[in-house]
């Protein structure tokens, strides 16, 4: 088995972390406190081909694969969490439309959404559907040749902004998951609003918001794969986004890494650098082990997506290990930094902040577990 990566993986890493730090890096303490989405910024990540990277050439994608899209969101991570939510709302949809849409629909859609010409979004969660999929209330009916289209989301990255949006919604609730169907919404149209959400912890430059649907009508060609597959295209949705989550996840990690090595060197104390210091020392170990295995670990998930083969295991695996994984290294730099890392000052504040969505987002930490659990104890296999 190969650890390094190829010509073409390096070359994408190189063009993700030159962008990163040439276009990112200058203005994101400035976008975070503004609480700023860069709509240029998401724009040109479209023109680099960041979200084409697991989309087919002829849908304006490049198909560079899972772990490209696990190197690309690393080192845009590693700047600022919050321009990893963009890969996953515009990648989200144009991948699933890819795997479930028909020709037409992935005509229509995946190449603006690939090219950032359209901002895209998903909406799964409800005021009481989290982890709960199942339990969401949006109604999709069928009246002639349109579905109308009742009910909220909420807790919906780029909410406010998105052009367009895959909803989920019950076709049939009395078949219960069953019943669930997927649509590809056009935001700018009579019975679609959305309303931002309060102030959140962290991941400030990645607008939140609530979205009401009332009497939406959606052409009934806009309905992503059959009647009553929703929870099913739902799931295989997370599965990939939920792989680029821990990349972010990762990305963080290391910043916090790199941020803590630097000032561990710099910091004196007592007559010497605090990195000379064992107990500054123990963290830096665990920081570089944990940040190091989940990477692997993501790799191996990506890999298993490019081979085709079943990952929803090790996709989660993946996911669920690089959430602890940031929480920790965030914490371990706040407590290396000690009271500048309290301070606005440093951006171990930030990291710490947006550290503690990714055991939050596309499937909690519990709710990895209880599918990495389940599996292990053969109650339900997680790869299908
Ligand atoms: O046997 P069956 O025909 O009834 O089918 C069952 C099962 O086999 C049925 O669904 C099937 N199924 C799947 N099919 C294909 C379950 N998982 C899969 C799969 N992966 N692929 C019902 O199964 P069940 O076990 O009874 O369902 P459940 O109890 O609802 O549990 C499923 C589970 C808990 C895993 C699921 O609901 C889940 O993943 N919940 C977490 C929800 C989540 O991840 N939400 C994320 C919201 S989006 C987001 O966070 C965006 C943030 C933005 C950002 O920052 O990125």
């Amino acid at each position: 088995m190969d650890f390094d990566l190829n010509e073409e993986l390096q070359a994408i890493q190189q063009a993700a972390r030159e962008f990163a730090e040439k276009e990112v890096a200058p203005t994101v303490d400035k976008d975070d406190r503004e609480h700023r989405y860069r709509k240029d910024l998401v724009q040109k990540m479209g023109e680099l081909g960041f979200f084409g990277c697991v989309i087919p050439e002829e849908y304006e994608g490049t198909d560079s694969g899972f772990v490209s899209l696990v190197v690309i969101t690393e080192e845009l991570a590693r700047i600022h969490s919050s321009l990893r939510v963009a890969m996953n709302m515009q990648i989200g949809p144009a991948r699933t439309i890819v795997e479930y849409g028909n020709e037409e629909q992935k005509k229509r859609f995946v190449p603006k959404i690939v090219t950032a010409e359209w901002i895209s979004c998903f909406a799964i969660t409800e005021p009481d559907a989290g982890s709960d999929v199942a339990a969401m209330r949006t109604r999709a009916t069928l009246e002639g040749d349109h579905y109308v289209l009742n009910g909220s989301k909420t807790w919906i990255s780029n909410a406010q902004v998105a052009d367009v949006a895959l909803v989920y919604a019950y076709t049939d609730p009395g078949k219960k998951h069953h019943g669930m169907s997927a649509f590809m919404v056009e935001m700018h149209q009579p019975g679609v609003s959305s309303k931002p959400l309060t102030e959140k912890l962290g991941s400030n430059a990645s607008p939140t918001g609530e979205l009401f649907f009332d009497n939406c009508k959606v052409p009934k060609e806009n309905l992503i794969g059959k009647e009553g597959e929703g929870f099913k295209i739902c799931m295989a949705e997370l599965n990939h986004t939920r792989l680029s989550c821990g990349a972010g996840a990762v990305g963080v990690a290391r910043a916090c890494r790199e941020a803590s090595v630097s000032y561990a060197n710099q910091r004196v104390q007592f007559g010497q650098k605090i990195g000379e210091f064992q107990m500054i020392q123990d963290m830096i170990a665990q920081m570089v082990v944990q940040e190091d295995a989940a990477r692997l670990l993501l790799y191996r998930a990506g890999t298993l997506k490019d081979q085709g083969r079943p990952n929803n295991l090790e996709t989660s695996i993946a996911k669920y290990y690089a959430g602890e994984v940031v929480a920790y290294s965030s914490d371990c730099a706040l407590k290396i930094y000690g009271a500048y890392g309290y301070s606005k000052d440093y951006p171990v504040e930030r990291y710490f902040r947006d550290s503690r969505s990714y055991q939050i987002v596309e499937g909690s930490a519990n709710i990895q577990k209880l599918i990495i659990a389940q599996d292990a104890l053969g109650y339900r296999k997680a790869n299908r």
